[in-house]
Parts: structure tokens; C-alpha cells; sequence
């Protein structure tokens, strides 16, 4: 009886570190954020003339939304999902001072929701 159990436990152990194994490896291959325009926290003298994320991996974009402090929208973009994408470009009127955030949505390779965000402020 205790040999059973031992070997039944010893198989859980086995199938939830696979499982960890598993999770870990595809957390890799989803895309996140490699460079955005601005920068992550960046403090500009002026407006920013364009909006740029570049991925680690072609990503399909779900939305965009660049928001003031104050909630104020600027831009929500529903992109074209069926499509997959190593950056997006956005050219941007001036925005007045502040500090933004800006968050995307999108769904990896393998369909996998991901998201990010990053922000900056406008002297
Ligand atoms: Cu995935």
C-alpha cells in the first residue's frame, strides 16, 4: 500500500515538474517589447513626433491605446489581428505636457494573449 502511494505521488512530482518545464519554455516563446519609442520612462523636452514598439517575436496586434495621466485618449488602435508584426509605427500630432502610458494587446504565435505597456512624459 505505501509502495503505491509513494509511486503515485512520485508520478504527481514528476508530472507537475513537467509541467512547470513546459509552462517556463512556452513563456519564452511569446513576445514582449524590445525597444519602444520612446523609451520606457523617458522624460522628453518635446513631443514626441512618432509612437514605435518593436517585439523579440512577430506578434499579432490585437489594440494600442496611448492615455494621458488624466485618462485622456490619443489613440486606440484595433489593428488588423490577422496579421503578424515585428513592429508598429504611429505618427503622432503633438501632444501637450503630461505623462502617457501607452499599452498593447496582442496574441503570440501560438495564439497565447500577451501584453505590455511603457510610458513617458512631455516636458
Ligand atoms: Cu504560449
Amino acid at each position: 500500500m505505501k509502495f503505491v502511494y509513494n509511486r503515485c505521488l512520485r508520478r504527481g512530482l514528476l508530472a507537475i515538474s513537467f509541467s512547470l518545464i513546459l509552462g517556463t519554455g512556452m513563456g519564452w516563446a511569446h513576445s514582449k517589447q524590445q525597444i519602444t519609442v520612446p523609451e520606457d520612462k523617458a522624460v522628453l523636452e518635446e513631443p514626441p513626433s512618432e509612437l514605435r514598439i518593436q517585439f523579440t517575436k512577430p506578434i499579432r496586434i490585437t489594440s494600442v491605446s496611448l492615455t494621458s495621466q488624466h485618462g485622456k485618449s490619443f489613440l486606440v488602435d484595433y489593428v488588423d489581428s490577422m496579421k503578424l508584426a515585428e513592429k508598429l509605427t504611429y505618427n503622432l500630432d503633438a501632444l501637450p505636457r503630461g505623462e502617457y502610458h501607452v499599452k498593447w494587446r496582442g496574441l503570440s504565435e501560438d495564439s497565447h494573449p500577451v501584453k505590455g505597456n511603457f510610458s513617458f512624459t512631455v516636458k
